[in-house]
């Protein structure tokens, strides 16, 4: 496998976390379509759509039943936290490692918004599950 190397160590713990997705060769991200669905990297400050590189907000579709993981790549305070309707999950606690992660499965299509608890409007993502 290889990493693009500004991803590589939220992608590894991603990795990881979810049992291994190969990516492409040759072009990592490529800014689009190169990343595993689902993986969002939290960053100071940003989420960032590894699917599709989409950031404040970082935008990803998932199909029902899929799970979503959240993926420190530095050290700093930040969290998951819905702001929309319908609720989107449990809210995370407030976690500051490189390597933390954070997972939710959503089950009902919808658009799901959040942002980070500790950085509020300077942080979002939005989750559309069909
Ligand atoms: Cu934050």
């Amino acid at each position: 496998m290889r990493y693009t190397t500004w991803m590589t160590a939220a992608a590894l713990l991603a990795l990881a976390a979810c049992g291994g997705v190969t990516s492409p060769g040759g072009g990592g991200g490529g800014g689009g379509g190169g990343g595993p669905v689902g993986d969002i990297t939290v960053g100071n400050i940003f989420f960032w759509s590894v699917h599709n590189s989409t950031q404040n907000p970082a935008v990803d579709t998932i199909a029902a039943g899929s799970t979503i993981t959240w993926a420190w790549n530095a050290d700093g305070s930040h969290s998951i936290r819905s702001t929309g309707t319908p609720a989107i999950f449990r809210n995370s606690v407030v976690m500051g490692n490189a390597g933390d992660t954070y997972s939710v499965t959503l089950n009902t299509p919808g658009t799901y918004t959040y942002d980070c608890g500790v950085h509020g409007s300077a942080m979002t993502g939005r989750i559309v599950v069909q």
